[in-house]
């Protein structure tokens, strides 16, 4: 591996913490596919989300323990798997010296923001989650692999809408005369997406203070199932959420379009994000890994390839959906959420580029084989679990028992 900094430092062991999760799972197999060494840890704490709430993934998944078994028998590469809670600090230094990690790519955190608005308990489990097992990474570099490379997945989100372009992480302002460049502004809108926030300030302030090497991928909302890999075998399945707790935006759409649900555009649906196909997911994680940051560089890159507002994913679901001699209606379902319903969004998104990201651009093919994956496994599909359950403005203190 040549890298774009000149660095001599060539990663080969890859730690993959939340691997057992939709983005970690097709990045292990990518990363381990691709000569890397690989270890998954997870503590499955996902997989206990889902039986607590009652939700499935629209696709079937397979244990863990099958998924590495599966990947073995049909490519003969092994990958080392850690059961266990990163928050758990003598868990994750046994780890983390056991397996000696080059790189740890960080999925591992409580990824939902309506699950971080169900009431009290669920934001605080999930600010401490996130916060403090991103925290324990970070010392355990510091204690043990100080040249470590942390590619920690933050979120587009983190950044909130501004009426200004959102840069790559830093901005440079002119104020009273004087010139800086700084970090750019953050304005979260869920527990969930202040997490990060948090996140970044920890891994910023430990590059400073400690020389370690973070890449931050401010990651836009991930669409897509399939990748070379997950593809391979149906013991390799990906997850699959399209719940209104774990599913996102355009998932949903497809699952929703494939069962003759309306497409479910809260409020007005002009709010714009950035998003990317998981296959793009596992090249930028890949770009990141090769190219390492610097001893004490705090590198940020906007990891999303096409901006879309709400609306015009259910324009492009219904146009595809009709191509199938689908029925496809939007609602507009009042807005569980406090967000800008109307804004003005443009944001960089250059630095993966340059480095070689070749971008799945969202294409009639790809909405067509997602809704046919979709028609597919229909009868899995629960359609309690759509329409969405949780309101930023009804939490409380209350535990919450969520039932669709
Ligand atoms: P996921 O819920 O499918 O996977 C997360 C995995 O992390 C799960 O397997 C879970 O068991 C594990 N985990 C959580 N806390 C842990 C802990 N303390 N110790 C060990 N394992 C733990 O989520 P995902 O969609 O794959 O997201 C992965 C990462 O990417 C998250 O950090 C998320 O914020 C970020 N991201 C996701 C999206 C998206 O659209 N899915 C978009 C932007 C950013
Ligand atoms: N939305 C709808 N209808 C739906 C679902 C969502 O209109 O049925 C709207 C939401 O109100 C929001 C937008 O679509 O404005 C995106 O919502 P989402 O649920 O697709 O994504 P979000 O909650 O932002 O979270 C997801 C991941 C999270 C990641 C984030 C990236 O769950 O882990 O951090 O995408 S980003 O959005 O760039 O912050």
């Amino acid at each position: 591996v040549q890298t774009s900094t000149g660095d001599p430092f060539k990663p080969q062991r890859v730690m993959v913490i939340g691997g057992d999760g939709y983005c970690g799972w097709a990045t292990a197999l990518h990363l381990s596919n691709k000569g890397y060494e690989v270890a998954i840890v997870d503590s499955l704490v996902r997989r206990l989300f889902d039986h607590q709430l009652g939700l499935e993934s629209l696709t079937p998944i397979s244990s863990i323990q099958n998924r590495l078994h599966c990947w073995k028998s049909l490519t003969g590469k092994s990958i080392e798997l850690y059961i266990g809670d990163i928050c758990d600090f003598g868990f994750l230094s046994e780890t983390f010296n056991s397996f000696e990690p080059d790189a740890v790519v960080h999925f591992g955190e409580q990824r939902s923001a309506p699950y971080s608005m169900i009431d009290r308990s669920r934001a605080v489990y999930t600010q401490q989650n996130n916060v403090i097992g991103t925290l324990n990474v970070l010392f355990a570099i510091k204690e043990f692999r100080e040249q470590c490379h942390l590619v920690k997945l933050g979120t587009m989100g983190e950044y909130g809408t501004p009426n200004i372009d959102i840069e790559e992480g830093y901005i440079t302002i002119t104020h009273n005369g004087r010139t800086d460049t700084l970090p750019y502004p953050k304005q979260a809108s869920s527990f969930y997406h202040l997490s990060k926030v948090h996140d970044s300030h920890n891994i910023a302030f430990t590059c400073k203070a400690w020389g370690i090497r973070a890449t931050d991928l401010n990651q836009g909302v991930v669409y897509g199932v399939r990748t070379d890999e997950t593809a391979m075998h149906e013991d390799l399945y990906n997850r699959f959420d399209y719940d209104g707790i774990f599913g996102t935006a355009l998932n949903r759409f497809c699952v929703q379009a494939a069962v003759g649900h309306p497409l479910t555009v809260y409020g007005k649906g002009g709010q714009t994000r950035g998003f990317l196909d998981i296959r793009d997911t596992v090249q930028c994680v890949e770009l990141a890994i090769a190219n390492p940051a610097k001893p004490g560089e705090f590198r940020v890159f906007n990891q999303f390839t096409e901006q879309f507002s709400v609306n015009q994913l259910a324009n492009l679901v219904t146009k595809a959906g009709e191509k199938l001699g689908l029925d496809v209606k939007t609602i507009n379902v009042p807005n569980p959420r406090v967000e800008a319903e109307e804004h003005y969004y443009n944001c960089k998104n250059t630095k993966l580029v340059d480095l070689g990201l070749r971008p799945h651009f969202l294409s009639d093919s790809l909405l067509d084989s997602l809704l046919n994956f979709a028609v597919q496994y229909k009868d899995r599909i629960d359609t309690k679990q759509i329409m969405p359950s949780v309101s930023w403005k009804k939490i409380g203190v209350k535990t919450k028992t969520v039932t669709a």
